[in-house]
Formats: C-alpha cells, structure tokens, sequence
C-alpha cells in the first residue's frame, strides 16, 4: 500500500462543491430553526419567512395576485411561503459553494439574508418595537457560525493544495458537525412551531370566558322554506368552519378581548371614544342574518358566505361621537376602520349611517367570532364588499374624506367604492357531472345584498330563460336559494342563471374580471346527461 493511499483523499471538485451547499443548506435550516424559536418567544408574526411573505404580499401586482387566488385559492399562503422557502435554499446552496472558497463571504452573505428578515419584520404595519428584529438577527448569526465552521472542515481548493501532506479533510470532524447542526436545527424548529402553537394563550382565554348576552333585537325567524330541500345547495346559514376566509394575514392575529380597546376619531367627530369590548357587550345588541361576499369571488366562485351576526350598530355609536353624515353636512365621507395587522379599510360614511344594519361583530352563528374570522370585533355593512366594509381585528376607526386618504385594497387599483354586484350560482349539479335523462334538479342561491332577489331565471343551451322558483327570503341583506326542475334529455348541455334585484336590474352578461370592483356575467355549468 503506499503512502498515497492512506490518507484521507481529497474529494473530487464535484464532492467538494456538494458538501459545500450541503453546507449552505444546512446553515439556512439552523437560522430558520433558531429564528422559529425566537419569534415564538417574541412575536410570531416577527418570524423571517412570515414577514418576508407578507411584505411580499403587499408588494405583489394585482394580475399576479388574481392569478394565484385563481390557482391556489385559500392555499396561496402556503404556496407563497414555500416558494419564499425554495427561493431561500437556492441562495443557501450558493452560499454554500461561495463559502468554499470564501468563506467570510459566504457568512456575510447569511447574514445579509439576515438583515433582509429583519428589515421585513420592523417594516410590517403591526410591527411595534426592534425586538422583531430579533428572530432574522439571531437566525442569522448562527447560521453564518455554522458555514463558517463546517465550510473550515472541509479541505483548501484543491489548487491551493499542493501534493502531499496538507490535502486531507478533516471528514469526520465535518459529518459530526453536520449531523449534528441538523439535528439540533430539527429539533429548535419544532420546538419553536410547538411554542407558537400554544402562544395566544391569553386571547384564547379571554375568547373562552365570553358569554354572549341574548341579543336585544333578534333577526328576524328565517323562513322555514328558506332552505330548500334540493341536495347539493349551498345551506342557508354557512357554519362558521365553512365560511370562507380572505385576508392577508400569514398568521391570524390572536387578539386578547380583555385588552382590546376600539378608538373612533378623526374629522366631524366631536367627541372621541375609546371602547372596551365589556362597553361594547354592555350596549344595545342587534343581531341579523347577513351575507358577506369577497370582491375577488369570481363568476360561481367559492367567496361567498351568510351567517347570523352579533353585534352593535355602528351609526348609533357613530352619532354619540357627533358624526353625522355627508348628506346631513358632515365633513367626512369616508370611515376607514384600521385592524391589529395594519390592514386599512375605507367605506362610505353615508352607506353606514343610512339606516342600514352596518355593526360592529361580535358574534357569529351564535359563538364569540372565530379568531380566522376577526375576534374579537370586526365590522360588517350589508351590501358592500368585504374589502371595503368588513375589516376583521378591528382597532380604530377614523373619519375622513376620501379624497384625504386611499386604503389599502384602493392603493393597489381596486376601487374606492364597492356595492355588491348582482350574482347568481348554479350549486347542482356540479360542472361535468353525468346525471340521468328526465327531472334533474338545477339549484343553487342568488345574492343582491341590501337590494334583495326578485327573481332567477335558467337557461338551457341556447333555449328561451324559464323563470326558477325562488325560496322564501330571509331579508334583503341574505342571499337567496333558487331552484329549477328540469327536464333532461340525454347529451351535453350548457346551463346558464341570471338573477334580477328589487330595483328591476338583471344581472348583466358582460364578463369582467373581478379587478376593480367585481367580477359580472352569468354562471354556467356543462353537464351530460345519460
Ligand atoms: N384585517 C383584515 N380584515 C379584512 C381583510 C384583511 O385582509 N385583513 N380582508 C377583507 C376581505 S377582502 C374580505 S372579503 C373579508 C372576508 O372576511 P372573512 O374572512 O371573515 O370571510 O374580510 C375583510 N377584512
Ligand atoms: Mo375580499
């Protein structure tokens, strides 16, 4: 055997580079571990991958947004933050291969990722102190140690070598701390999702003690042929587990009730509230049935939903701070209600104050509001969008104008003003489904919100539109349900809805997208009958 042969071998340029993004791969596990586990202990909206991921979601165009709730639905978030991951081992495993031959280099680049976290974290909107600078920071520096150690274990550029003693590697030197970098980053990672899992305990505390009083005004019985008994349609009132949910929150805001506080303020209010959520329970309670529909809902899309709300009426409380509206010569005309998260919602000062059921949301479908759902308030105006009327995790609400002031939703090009569009969807039967020749039953709902549905009617293929029969209605501000019994023949047809509101408007064909104030056209559905 020669001498040659018992030393350790310098691994080939190809082994040396793989072990060198190893290393980076490595280094970026251990900063995310540490970095999960201090957010855990900070703040776990301050972790490096949420932060990034929602300063991204701020900063996506509005084409790539739809493009992604058109995809991805309610999984964008995911998809967003394991693309955010992918993205990052890339560059962890250039790192890696930099850091061979550089290998202050490839730790300073760990560490500018570092800075990058913590840049997205104090940036947030609901980021209040440095301290969430914290995860990104220390992740950071860990990760940059570990390339800069396990990189220090692995041999010299073979052409810094020179034949002879000197171009062995310490082999076992680098597996030990490589094996155990892994598994101590292992280890910190679920120990962090664990502590993050069980943060909140508070807001979760405080959401168990509410006992909702009965509220003073009930809504109304719903109609007992509201719901229709045709399998497949939507149910009349959407369980809370059910309903959907759009925002841009990565991680729901937990919001202790006991702690909360909700300020009103701004131009033509002439005294100023500060509220607690027991002011809030202590005050008159209406309940009502209302429906609550996404403006990025696309034509029979999912973003719909009708539930049983608790709460106070926003206009009385409006009027107490001296608010009056535009009509009745207030200065402001917009309300723009601001969450926890920084999210900034604009309405109509008029549409709130004109006697409609506008409220401030304290329950739902009779339980404390769901905290994916806003707890422990959120506000509510029958017949707007969500994304001008619905702000969930409220804090603050301020009067203003909305020449003074574009919301957040409004920043990013959708309109300033939003009623909900005129919709109809066929909920059975399902698209391409095969159902068999004679009486099919067509059925879905219609919606209208604060103008009411005064009639559906269906199509089949390129036939005359014959007129569904409506189910009872609930109030204006629901949706309602629709059926049609059809007499199917065998083959491929098309079946079209349109519905028509109170004020004599059918639901316009034109197709437009949901960019800036909702989609329109009519819903159809291809099914073959057998
Ligand atoms: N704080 C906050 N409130 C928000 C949003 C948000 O992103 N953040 N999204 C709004 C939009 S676009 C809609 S459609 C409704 C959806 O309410 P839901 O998730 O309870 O169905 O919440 C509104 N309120
Ligand atoms: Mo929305």
């Amino acid at each position: 055997m020669s001498d040659e042969e018992k030393k350790p071998r310098n691994p080939g340029t190809v082994t040396r580079g793989g072990l060198g993004a190893l290393s980076g791969l490595l280094a970026a596990c251990a900063a995310l571990a540490v970095a999960e586990l201090v957010a855990a202990a900070v703040r776990p909206q301050a972790g490096p991958v949420v932060a990034v991921g929602g300063a991204a979601i701020d900063r996506t165009p509005i084409a790539v947004k739809d493009w992604a709730i058109r995809n991805f639905g309610t999984n964008d978030k995911l998809i967003l933050q394991l693309g955010i991951l992918a993205v990052l081992a890339l560059f962890a495993l250039a790192l890696g291969v930099l850091a061979l031959r550089h290998r202050r280099a490839g730790a300073a680049g760990v560490l500018l990722f570092g800075a990058v976290g913590a840049a997205a974290a104090t940036s947030r909107p609901d980021s209040t102190s440095v301290t969430d600078a914290l995860p990104s920071v220390l992740g950071a520096i860990v990760g940059a140690g570990l390339l800069y150690v396990l990189v220090g274990r692995l041999p010299a550029p073979p052409r810094d070598v020179p034949e002879g003693p000197g171009d062995g590697w310490d082999r076992r030197g680098f597996v030990i701390a490589a094996t155990a970098a892994a598994a101590s980053s292992a280890g910190a990672g679920v120990l962090g999702r664990v502590l993050r899992g069980s943060s909140g305990q508070e807001a979760v505390a405080s959401r168990k003690n509410i006992d909702l009083p009965p509220p003073d005004s009930r809504a109304p019985a719903i109609p007992r042929n509201a719901q229709l008994r045709v399998a497949g349609v939507s149910p009349f009132l959407t369980p809370n587990s059910d309903f959907y949910r759009v925002d841009t929150a990565l991680v729901v805001p937990k919001v202790d009730a006991t702690a909360w506080r909700l300020r009103v303020h701004g131009e033509g209010v002439t005294r100023e509230k500060t509220l607690t959520f027991e002011d809030l329970l202590r005050r008159e309670l209406i309940e009502r049935d209302i429906t609550l529909t996404c403006v990025s809902n696309e034509v029979g899309g999912p973003y719909v939903g009708n539930a049983r709300w608790i709460g106070v009426r926003l206009a009385d409380l409006l009027e107490e701070c001296g608010v009056r509206p535009p009509s009745a010569g207030g200065p402001a005309d917009q309300l723009v209600a601001r969450s926890v998260d920084g999210m900034t919602i604009g309405s109509p000062v008029e549409d709130v104050m004109d006697g409609r059921d506008a409220m401030l949301v304290v329950g739902m479908n009779g339980r404390p509001l769901p905290f994916d759902h806003g707890f422990p308030v959120r506000m509510l105006v029958p017949g707007l969008y969500g994304y001008v009327s619905a702000c969930k995790w409220i804090e603050d609400i301020e009067l203003t104008t909305f020449d003074a002031y574009d919301s957040y939703w409004v920043k990013r090009d959708w309109a300033r003003e939003a009623p909900i569009k005129t919709q109809s969807r066929i909920d059975t039967p399902k698209p391409f489904a095969r159902p068999k020749a004679g009486t099919v039953m067509v059925a879905g709902v219609a919606w209208a919100q604060h103008r009411g549905i005064d009639r559906v009617e269906v199509r089949v293929d390129d036939g005359p539109w014959q007129e569904a029969t409506l189910a009872a209605e609930d109030s204006r501000d629901t949706w309602r349900q629709w059926s049609y019994a059809w007499q199917a023949t065998k083959g491929g047809h098309t079946l079209t809805v349109r519905a028509t509101d109170r004020t004599g408007e059918t639901q316009t064909e034109k197709r437009t997208r949901t960019v800036p104030d909702g989609a329109s056209g009519w819903h159809s559905v291809v099914v073959t009958v057998e």
